[in-house]
């Protein structure tokens, strides 16, 4: 098989420009053109950019890539560096030995890989760093980089059904941290984010980390969280069906599963350590963070919800909830964590709405899809993801932001990396 330019550097997760480059200095020469001048990579040139990569994510200078792969790193320096980077990333290590057991596994049985399969050790799922983790969560790990800084970074993890995949989506993290960026920007005249604008120190292993993490101020965080409902669904949906009312909010008999309500509504839960959260009553919110701080963050995120509906609608995307997280600092209110990504939100495409149904999530429904297919019982572990569910899951996320951005994804990679 001979692929495009294009279609390696999807596979690949990296940009066709990064494609040119290695060209250009010599390092991934295609072995082919087609009739019309295309560069056609073959089996072998993705191997050697597969083992390029590899050491590039270990943190080895291009220019350092190339002796190596002709076996010319035989000085003490090259293998004292070498040495220092192994140990200082064990965890990242025993993904890439996963990673070339599975290669050698296929080269023994004589089978080609896929080129989904050949990339999928890329994936970031775990994330080792010289720094202190103050909380690691099922998609996202926050470090200490200093008493006032942390580190929030998105791993390439996916959940369903509460679990843990063990294949991550490459670039997910990325795409996620696009997202949040986007929307802290639109929001940016309406409450102050926890963003410090600061560069990740050039200290850290940045390829791990480029375009998937933010220096972020740290912040006292409220014991709530803050869900702004524009439809009926999910929790809200089992609420009102139950109660008639959502969070202590009374709504109006008769309405239906997805339908829009006539006002958003904030509707608090406490962030529950294990299993779900717990909607709660505005007045039990004002106990745990104050009256006055609760007025201020519930103003926030009610008028976040309504800017941020209202740009996405403007592409074709309904937000039917939304949940935001706050923290003080030195008395003020600021917005916390991730903001607004299919992780902390349902969008659903508006096309796909209908009264009275829940429409399939953006994001994760082809995942579902398939695993319920499988018959898995949904504890742990879950079953292994095809090259095909990965790929399909990964192209939703793209989706997801190319919808809400209007601008290529592949774009962001190139300014970020
Ligand atoms: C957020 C969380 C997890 C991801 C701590 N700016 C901040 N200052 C202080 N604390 C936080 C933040 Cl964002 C903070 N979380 C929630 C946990 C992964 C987010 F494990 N925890």
């Amino acid at each position: 098989m001979k692929y495009s330019v294009g279609k390696v550097a999807v596979f690949a997760g990296v940009t066709v420009r990064t494609l040119h480059h290695y060209e250009e200095i010599g390092l991934l020469c295609p072995s082919d053109r087609s009739p019309s001048g295309y560069r056609l990579y073959d089996d072998a040139d993705l191997e050697r950019l597969q083992q390029i990569l590899f050491y590039r994510a270990l943190g080895f200078s291009l220019e350092d890539i190339g002796p190596i792969l002709e076996g010319e790193a035989d000085t003490m320096e090259h293998l004292r560096t070498q040495h220092r980077m192994l140990l200082e990333r064990t965890s990242e290590l025993q993904r890439m030995v996963a990673g070339v057991e599975k290669a050698m596994e296929d080269k023994m049985a004589g089978t080609t890989p896929s080129p989904e399969q050949r990339f999928a050790a890329l994936t970031v799922t775990s994330i080792d760093l010289p720094l202190e983790r103050l909380a690691s969560g099922k998609v996202r790990e926050i470090f200490e980089l200093g008493p006032d800084r942390l580190l929030f970074v998105a791993t390439d993890r996916i959940s369903a059904h509460d679990v843990i995949m063990t294949q991550g989506i490459p670039d997910k993290g990325k795409l996620l941290t696009a997202m949040s960026l986007l929307w802290f920007d639109l929001l940016k005249d309406v409450c102050p984010n926890h963003l410090s604008g600061e560069a990740v120190p050039a200290s850290l292993n940045a390829d791990l980390l480029a375009g998937r993490s933010l220096v972020v101020r740290r912040l006292e965080m409220l014991p709530v969280e803050f869900v702004v409902r524009g439809y009926l669904t999910g929790s809200g949906w089992k609420d009102y069906k139950a109660a008639g009312a959502v969070c202590g909010i009374p709504l109006p008999p008769g309405l239906q599963e997805s339908q829009q309500l006539d006002e958003p509504i904030f509707t608090p839960a406490t962030k529950a350590t294990t299993g779900h959260d717990e909607n709660i009553s505005e007045d039990i919110a004002a106990d745990l963070v104050g009256p006055d701080v609760l007025k201020v963050a519930k103003g926030y995120a009610l008028e976040a919800y309504r800017v941020a509906a209202e740009y996405a609608v403007s592409r074709g995307i309904i937000l039917a909830d939304t949940k935001f997280e706050f923290g003080t600092l030195d008395g003020e209110v600021i917005m916390g964590d991730e903001v607004l990504t299919p992780d902390s939100s349902r969008f659903w495409p508006a096309e796909s709405w209908e009264i009275g149904k829940t429409p399939p999530s953006f994001d994760k429904q082809y995942l579902r899809d398939w695993l319920n297919s499988t018959g898995w019982d949904q504890n742990p572990p879950p079953p292994d993801l095809p090259p095909d569910v990965v790929a399909a899951t990964r192209a939703r996320y793209i989706d997801a932001y190319e919808a809400l951005t209007g601008t290529s994804f592949d774009r962001y990679l190139a300014e970020t990396s």
